[in-house]
């Protein structure tokens, strides 16, 4: 499938052109490891420059029009001020992510902690939270609890989740009409032998609790090594509680690495779902969203890179020809319908995204236009000087 047909390049073109990738304020901000973090130049020093580096990824690919924020992380005085200067350079703001994993209070948890008062103030800020949504026009509260436990006996696990379905449910309550719940959860970090949202049944069990604006949210790097992501994907999607994706990559653990760089292939197969069950544009309610750390490389081209790995990955998605994968399936064609995926798989579809950039009035190369724009220089210079934003900052 090398020679790509001209009805098939304006269907898939027609789809990709409807899809949006939400950036993650936090990957222009410093970032590291727990041994080291290695600060770059130029770097961010307040929510309103990584702003305009968000919307410097959005101005190269066209495909990035909305950045999630995360509170503290992105606190500023007036919310609606920040929401207008992200209107004027030509985006929106999008996910709020709740934070109650850095506060000394939260040693033994946040919504789940043994002391009310503690799970008093959880509470608190996750409704902070929904008043930041009404200010941003968010649509979406991201929910990710690092709350466990790291010692057997340490905690009774039922009491736990009766506290952390009293959180859910009264910030549930809270929403707007039009606002969603998005419950996130992971395997394990920071705690180690028990977390208290640790897996999708967690998660999908507590949002069939609270109704349907509450959805899960798949966090490619929140899984143990070998999980089937995409029959994740399947399932909540039948289910109607697939609420988004905090896309990234992993060789070992959470490792927040640029999404499609460490399996190609996983994120292929998780986009075949999504093309399979026709949600890849807005109207699809899918959220896609980049949740990352560039410790290493350059962080604005990190971030356009990835943009355009989940474009490449959902392109290939789109050239599985549906006709002959069902045919094989209802025969009992095994190879064949291994190979429909396949083929799809191994074509090169650079050619025919650099065509979409060209159609919608952008370089075909998004990396080599930033390169060429200045803009780093631009933003080295001018922000040299005052405390670079990061983890905690
Ligand atoms: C967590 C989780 C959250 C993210 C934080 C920074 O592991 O992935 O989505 O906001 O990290
Ligand atoms: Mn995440």
């Amino acid at each position: 499938m090398t020679d790509l047909d001209s009805a098939t390049r304006t269907r898939a073109k027609g789809v990709l052109r409807t899809q949006r990738i939400e950036t993650a304020s936090w990957a222009f901000g410093n970032s590291g490891t727990r041994f080291k973090v290695f600060p770059q130049e130029g770097v961010p020093r307040n929510p309103y420059e990584k702003i305009e580096d968000a919307a410097t990824v959005h101005k190269f690919t066209g495909a990035a029009p909305t950045v999630a924020l995360h509170i503290p992380w992105d606190l500023v005085d007036d919310y609606s001020d920040l929401a207008r200067f992200a209107r004027d350079q030509g985006i929106g703001l999008g996910t709020i992510n709740s934070n109650v994993f850095q506060d000394n209070d939260y040693k033994l948890g946040s919504v789940t902690n043994p002391d009310a008062g503690v799970r008093r103030k959880a509470i608190g800020h996750l409704l902070e939270c929904i008043e930041v949504m009404d200010r941003t026009s968010s649509r979406d509260l991201k929910l990710w609890f690092s709350d466990g436990t790291n010692y057997p006996g340490q905690d009774d696990v039922r009491s736990r989740q009766d506290r952390l379905a009293a959180a859910l449910a009264e910030t549930y309550d809270r929403l707007g009409s039009e606002q969603r719940m998005l419950l996130e959860y992971k395997l394990f970090e920071p705690a180690f032998y028990m977390t208290d949202v640790p897996d999708w049944g967690t998660a999908y069990a507590h949002c069939i609790a609270l109704g349907d604006r509450a959805q899960v949210v798949i966090d490619t790097g929140h899984h143990a090594p070998g999980t089937n992501i995409e029959f994740i994907v399947a399932f909540l999607l039948r289910a109607g509680k697939l609420g988004g994706f905090d896309f990234n990559s992993r060789f070992y653990a959470d490792d927040d690495l640029m999404v499609g760089s460490a399996d190609p292939f996983q994120l292929f197969r998780i986009m075949h779902e999504i093309v399979l069950a026709g949600v890849v544009g807005p109207e699809g309610g899918i959220a896609f969203m980049l949740d990352q750390c560039h410790n290493i490389e350059p962080k604005i081209p990190a971030v356009i890179r990835s943009v355009m790995n989940v474009q490449e990955a959902t392109a290939k998605a789109l050239l599985v020809d549906h006709g002959a994968l069902k045919a094989a399936q209802d025969s009992g064609d095994v190879l064949a319908a291994n190979a429909a995926l396949m083929d799809a798989y191994h074509t090169d579809v650079r050619p025919l995204l650099r065509e979409l950039r060209e159609d919608m009035g952008l370089d075909p190369d998004p990396i080599a236009a930033f390169h060429r724009s200045g803009y780093y220089d631009r933003i080295r210079t001018e922000r040299a000087g005052g405390t670079q934003a990061g983890w905690g900052a």
